[in-house]
């Protein structure tokens, strides 16, 4: 019997996704040429996965627990509850446009291309808005699209804002602030619920200490 917790394998998630569990006194070994790791003194099994998989995997019931980025999972939609948000991993999604456009709204956009990674929640902004927009899916990248002429504007994650300089663009408009968070399945069995309440429990305790 086992808690079985998704987490990504490499990127901006991993390192303090990991962090947290050792934190909370879960010895787990990273994963970098592994699917899966345990710990020695916790009922858990670690599964390492790409970001976009992780709320499929947990609306499955294949893990029971997953660390997400909001901005993934409300991309992604699937029927998962979220039980804690974890403070790291934040940034926002937002629309930009070249640095010389005079954005009045969202209405700037009627009839335009945008070109994201995110295109149900643009397609939900732009229909929020009345806006007309025809959308471009890229998979990386996105930034790059203005300048070779596939869009006029795009959407994507945002921090520092140094990427979206660098290209020649500016943002106008966060649609969406995101962190990562815990999520995990709408049947969890009753022995895992009660792992996750001690995790959760941990958790809360080694981010106050932190404060
Ligand atoms: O391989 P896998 O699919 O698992 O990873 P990935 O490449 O899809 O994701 P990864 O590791 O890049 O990001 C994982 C998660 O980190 C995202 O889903 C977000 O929840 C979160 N996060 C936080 C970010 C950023 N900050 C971020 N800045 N994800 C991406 N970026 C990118 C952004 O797309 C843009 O290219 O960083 C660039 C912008 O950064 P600034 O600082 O220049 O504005
Ligand atoms: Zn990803």
């Amino acid at each position: 019997m086992k808690l079985k917790i998704a987490i990504q394998k490499s990127g901006r998630l991993h390192d303090d996704s990991m962090k947290l569990l050792n934190d909370c006194g879960l010895n787990v070994k990273n994963g970098h040429n592994q699917l899966k790791s345990m710990s020695e003194n916790f009922p858990v099994e670690v599964y390492f996965l790409r970001d976009d998989d992780i709320p499929q995997y947990v609306e499955d019931g294949v893990a029971h627990i997953g660390f997400v980025g909001e901005n993934v999972l409300y991309e992604k939609n699937k029927t998962v509850d979220i039980v804690e948000k974890v403070g790291f991993g934040k940034c926002r999604l937002s629309i930009a446009v070249g640095k010389n456009d005079e954005y009045t709204g969202p209405q700037f956009l009627q009839g335009k291309k945008i070109a994201t990674s995110y295109p149900f929640l643009t397609q939900q902004f732009l229909k929020e808005n009345g806006v007309d927009c025809e959308i471009h899916e890229i998979s990386g990248s996105v930034e790059l699209a203005p300048g070779i002429g596939l869009a006029d504007a795009v959407c994507d994650l945002v921090s520092s804002g140094s990427t979206l300089f660098m290209n020649g663009l500016k943002e106008v408009q966060p649609i969406l602030q995101s962190q990562a968070v815990l999520i995990k399945g709408k049947e969890l069995p009753a022995e895992q619920q009660q792992l996750l309440d001690q995790l959760v429990f941990r958790i809360r305790a080694v981010r106050k200490a932190k404060r």
